[in-house]
């Protein structure tokens, strides 16, 4: 099959694991995966390219606003993460948001051209109280008009089914990198259990966003095992972020050494490649990144950015530049032309 028909198929498995990939349960093997970033990059973005054509109009990128509704405090370990309680970075615990302040920044991101309105809290789970703050909050952007995501940790099949009741559009729940390498970077819960949260999301009805963070000292074949693993998501994700890591001084992977940017490219192309119909989205580490790595990511099929001056805790891109940016390329959002 050519791999610009690679459609989404088969059920959706109520229960996916990652040993079913090792098993052989899978469109896409880590080897496949890997001899796609092994690809010379003329050819590895030419074959983005047809994919991305066939199944995209490539010049428009949607725009995504990130906000923090309950930032800090998280008793979670992730090694990349200023919001954890385990790592010194001066990240201040905060209260939920209430439904005056999230309207307040829809209408913001709303009037610089968002389309998508993202809410992230620093929890490991939300209680079910929480859940029903969380509901209130999504009304809220569904009622100015975007599309809403949330990001809350794991969630029970009862939860997402609340949210769902609301009107939430996507979760994201990222499965960040290799399963063998997961352990390294968080030993506070497993792969299985943000499998597990994300067919409950997928049951529920709301759209799967899921992706992960390249630059955690991973090796390409680690690149390939995160991509394989997403893509043989049954369907793969709707919606799939490719973070590179921001390095916050004070968490374990502050020091960690910069990735070459064109295996980041790389990485974006091979999502192309593999999740034909799904948004991928340029997401954290913009900031750090020049233009042409970040054109040279619009090549390779990215159609999503994180918009607006922060991401959660971390500084983004400012707006200005990102409007000059996809001016300068030629490229348009859902506003018209940039
Ligand atoms: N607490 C929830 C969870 O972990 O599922 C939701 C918020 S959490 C901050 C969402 C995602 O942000 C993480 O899964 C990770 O992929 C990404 N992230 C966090 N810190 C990052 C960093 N320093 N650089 C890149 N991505 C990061
Ligand atoms: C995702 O994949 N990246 C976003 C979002 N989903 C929630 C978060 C990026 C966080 C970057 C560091 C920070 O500002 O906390
Ligand atoms: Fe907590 Fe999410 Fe940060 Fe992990 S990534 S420490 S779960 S906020």
């Amino acid at each position: 099959m050519k791999v610009a028909e690679q459609k989404v198929r088969g059920p959706v498995s109520r229960r996916v694991t990652h040993e079913a990939a090792e098993a052989g349960e899978e469109r896409w093997s880590r080897d496949a995966v890997k001899a796609l970033l092994n690809l010379p990059l003329p050819e590895l973005m030419f074959r983005a390219q047809e994919v991305h054509r066939a199944n995209h109009n490539p010049l428009h990128m949607e725009l995504a606003t990130l906000l923090s509704i309950k930032t800090g405090g998280c008793p979670e370990d992730c090694g990349y993460c200023p919001q954890s309680v385990h790592h010194e970075t001066g990240v201040e615990a905060t209260k939920m948001m209430t439904p005056d302040m999230v309207r307040e920044a829809v209408l913001g991101a709303k009037a610089a051209g968002a389309s998508r309105f993202c809410m992230g809290a620093a929890w490991r789970a939300p209680n079910d109280r929480d859940i029903e703050k969380v509901e209130a909050l999504v009304r809220v952007v569904k009622e100015e008009g975007l599309e809403a995501c949330c990001t809350l940790g794991m969630l029970s099949d009862g939860q997402a089914q609340r949210l769902a009741d609301a009107g939430l559009d996507y979760y994201n729940h990222n499965l960040d990198t290799a399963p063998e390498l997961y352990g390294d970077i968080i030993s506070t819960r497993d792969y299985q259990d943000r499998l597990d949260t994300l067919d409950s999301v997928r049951h529920a009805g709301v759209k799967v966003c899921s992706g992960g963070i390249v630059g955690m000292g991973e090796s390409r074949d680690q690149r390939a095992g995160l991509i394989a693993q997403l893509a043989n998501l049954s369907p793969y994700p709707e919606s799939v972020p490719i973070n590179q890591l921001v390095k916050v001084p004070g968490t374990p992977l502050a020091d960690e050494e910069d990735l070459d940017p064109l295996e980041f490219v790389r990485t974006v192309a091979v999502a192309r490649i593999t999740m034909p119909k799904a948004k991928v989205r340029l997401s954290a580490g913009r900031r750090q990144m020049d233009d042409s790595t970040q054109v040279l990511c619009f090549l390779a099929g990215a159609n999503s950015i994180f918009y607006g001056d922060r991401l959660l805790v971390t500084g983004n891109a400012d707006i200005e530049a990102d409007q000059a940016l996809l001016a300068r390329a030629g490229m348009t959002t859902s506003q018209g032309h940039a």
